[in-house]
């Protein structure tokens, strides 16, 4: 039973990225993947790779000030994700976010089904107020 044994064999590997992927301390060299402005935030998508792929992913979230570029803590930080899918209902990947140690900066993972165009949305709710910014970005 050939089919068999490699569908097992996938499943052990799909286990043991999971278990791999649940460290989440943010990734020591981050590059930009893409920043949105709002009046009070500059807020940039983060990753080693400077890139987000089809499959698992881990990036950081970083709010700094408009009027001094410093990261400022931005309270309660959560990532909705969707692609649109035509003729069918958006498709949804949860995000897991965190306060990643240091003001301003959230650790972020999830695990994306189909690579193309998806649009997130970063919310916050803290003490420089609540509001949402939108990034379309292409899942590679
Ligand atoms: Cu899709």
């Amino acid at each position: 039973m050939r089919t068999h044994t490699y569908i097992t064999l996938s499943l052990l590997i799909a286990g043991t990225l999971m278990t791999s992927g649940c460290n989440s301390a943010p990734p020591a060299a981050a590059k930009e993947i893409q920043t949105e402005r709002t009046k009070d935030f500059a807020i940039s998508l983060m990753s080693e790779k400077g890139e987000l792929a089809m499959g698992q992913n881990r990036f950081i979230v970083v709010f700094r000030s408009t009027s001094n570029n410093q990261p400022v803590d931005a309270g309660t930080v959560t990532v909705g994700s969707s692609m649109a899918m035509p003729g069918m209902a958006p498709m949804t990947a949860p995000i897991e976010v965190e306060p990643a140690g240091s003001p301003g900066q959230y650790a972020a993972k999830g695990d994306f089904a189909m690579s193309g165009a998806w649009k997130f949305e970063v919310r916050w709710d803290g003490p420089a107020g609540k509001g949402v910014a939108t990034f379309n970005t292409n899942v590679r």
